[in-house]
């Protein structure tokens, strides 16, 4: 029997749904998801197994035109997902249509995937009519010669099949790369600094979200089968600190709540889970805070 297995990129637009459809292809929430740009920092890995090919899905953060420091890096990183992708798998929002950061994406594409098979998804079809799609199918198709094109809605599942299972026949053959049960390729420790961070941006506003990090400082298993896991949240000052606390600690307390709950659903544990806030002014310029959230700092030159 003939194996296959490899890898694919999905890259995009920030917000265009590239984490929400890696974990409905791997089937569990291995990647964090906001309403808001910008919410994937790094490569995450997640596995998926059609027929007799194994699919590992590379999310990646969004592009755009970076301004900061950590803009470049998760840019740079993004591209890298592609450039060392079997198949690369470019998501655009069928309400957007093509965009002048899709266009941005278009020109740069054959440069920084060359060589790749690519495909488009046109995501979101559960936001707009028949006819626009058609449409929006063709203006793209015109544009950039996409081996095929796939209308899916990643929130709600439509299309989704069909793009497995082309996904799966287009890896190439050998040995599958991870064990059958797996379905992550992230350390448990980055996985709890995510669902952590997830939860700070659904519930701070403006640039907040932006300018800070989530670090898992320890990881303790206790007797019990509970979990202790303590993290540090940087942020750049003070005044943020603040805001993160809010009136007596109320808005870390119910931070920290939510992502108690859903560490605790992943893990199927329980979990003590404990943050602490620290003021870093300067963290966006620290290489060890890049490599904590899986981006070479050097990118960010
Ligand atoms: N209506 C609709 N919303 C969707 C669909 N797919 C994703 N979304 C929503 O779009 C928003 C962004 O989804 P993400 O998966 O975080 O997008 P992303 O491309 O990973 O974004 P970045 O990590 O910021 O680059 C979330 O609010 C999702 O719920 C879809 O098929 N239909
Ligand atoms: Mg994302």
């Amino acid at each position: 029997m003939t194996t296959r297995a490899g890898f694919v990129a999905l890259i995009g637009e920030p917000n265009a749904g590239k984490s929400t459809l890696l974990n409905r292809m791997v089937g569990a929430k291995v990647s964090i998801v906001t309403h808001k740009v910008q919410t994937t920092r790094a490569r995450i890995r997640g596995v998926a197994i059609e027929d007799h090919s194994q699919i590992v899905f590379v999310d990646t953060p969004g592009l755009f035109r970076p301004r900061r420091r950590l803009d470049r890096a998760m840019v740079a990183a993004a591209w890298t997902g592609a450039a060392d992708a079997d198949v690369v798998v470019l998501l655009i929002e069928a309400h957007r249509g093509k965009t002048e950061g899709v266009q941005a994406i278009l020109d740069s594409l054959t440069e920084k995937a060359g060589g790749r098979r690519i495909a488009l998804a046109i995501n979101k079809i559960d936001r707009v009519e028949a006819p626009v799609l058609l449409k929006l199918t063709e203006e793209m198709n015109a544009a950039y010669p996409f081996e095929e094109t796939f209308l899916i809605s990643a929130e709600k599942g439509y299309g989704v099949d069909d793009l497995r299972r082309w996904l799966a026949q287009a890896m190439p053959e050998g040995p599958w790369l991870y064990p059958e049960d797996q379905i992550a390729d992230l350390p448990m420790r980055m996985i709890a600094a995510e669902m952590t961070r997830e939860k700070l941006t659904l519930r701070l506003h403006q640039e907040l979200p932006y300018q800070l990090t989530v670090e898992t400082e320890s990881w303790q298993e206790r007797k019990d089968g509970s979990a202790r896991i303590d993290q540090v949240v940087y942020v750049a000052r003070d005044g943020h600190k603040g805001i993160l606390l809010g009136k007596g600690g109320e808005t870390i307390k119910a931070i920290s709540k939510a992502a108690r709950e859903e560490l605790e659903e992943f893990l199927g544990r329980k979990v003590h889970l404990f943050l602490q806030v620290k003021v870093r002014p300067n963290w966006l310029d620290e290489a060890e805070r890049y490599s904590e959230m899986g981006l070479d700092f050097r990118d960010g030159n």
